[in-house]
């Protein structure tokens, strides 16, 4: 029998347009930090996918994002902590057969209660799990990286 190499696990970023999607994957990747507005989904390095915000903001794009989520092992959910309000819908993790988690961007950004409301909107939309970095300081996102297991 072919041995094979462990498989590394791949996750889907969601959330809405800013939230901090690309630059949390700059950050997991060690490259610099630099705004770029995504277009369209993209596979970064086998292991992330990383979607535009109008997936998660516009209703028409539903069918997509489902679809793409089939590529995934993990889905994770992305809040910035100093939005007021979310896009995210209770349950919405019911949308997708695979594990669900949060995480809130921005911490460097935002106070206690900014950062545990975001927790509140991640709870309510079905996040089993919640993180809390920041991409700017690196804050929280090794604990992501290790408990995600897609390096
Ligand atoms: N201070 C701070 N700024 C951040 C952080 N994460 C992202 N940003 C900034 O927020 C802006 C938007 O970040 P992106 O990562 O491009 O957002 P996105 O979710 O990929 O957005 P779309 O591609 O439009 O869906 C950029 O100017 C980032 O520099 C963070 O943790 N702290
Ligand atoms: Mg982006």
């Amino acid at each position: 029998m072919m041995e094979e190499a462990p498989k590394k696990r791949r996750m889907m970023l969601i959330g809405r347009s800013a939230a901090g999607k690309t630059t949390l994957c700059q950050r997991i990747n060690h490259e610099d930090l630099r705004y770029h507005k995504t277009q369209t989904v993209q596979i970064i390095n086998q292991n992330i996918i990383d979607t535009p915000g109008e997936y998660l903001e516009r209703f028409s794009f539903r069918g997509a994002l489902i679809v793409t989520s089939t590529d995934a092992d993990i889905i994770v959910l992305v809040q910035d902590a100093t939005e007021q309000g979310t896009m995210f819908p209770p349950y919405f993790n019911s949308m997708f057969a695979k594990p669900v988690v949060g995480v809130v961007t921005k911490c460097d950004l935002a106070n206690q209660k900014q950062i545990e409301q975001a927790g509140k909107y991640l709870n309510a939309a079905g996040a089993e799990k919640l993180f809390f970095v920041s991409s700017v300081t690196g804050q929280g996102v090794d604990e992501l990286v290790e408990y995600l297991q897609i390096l």
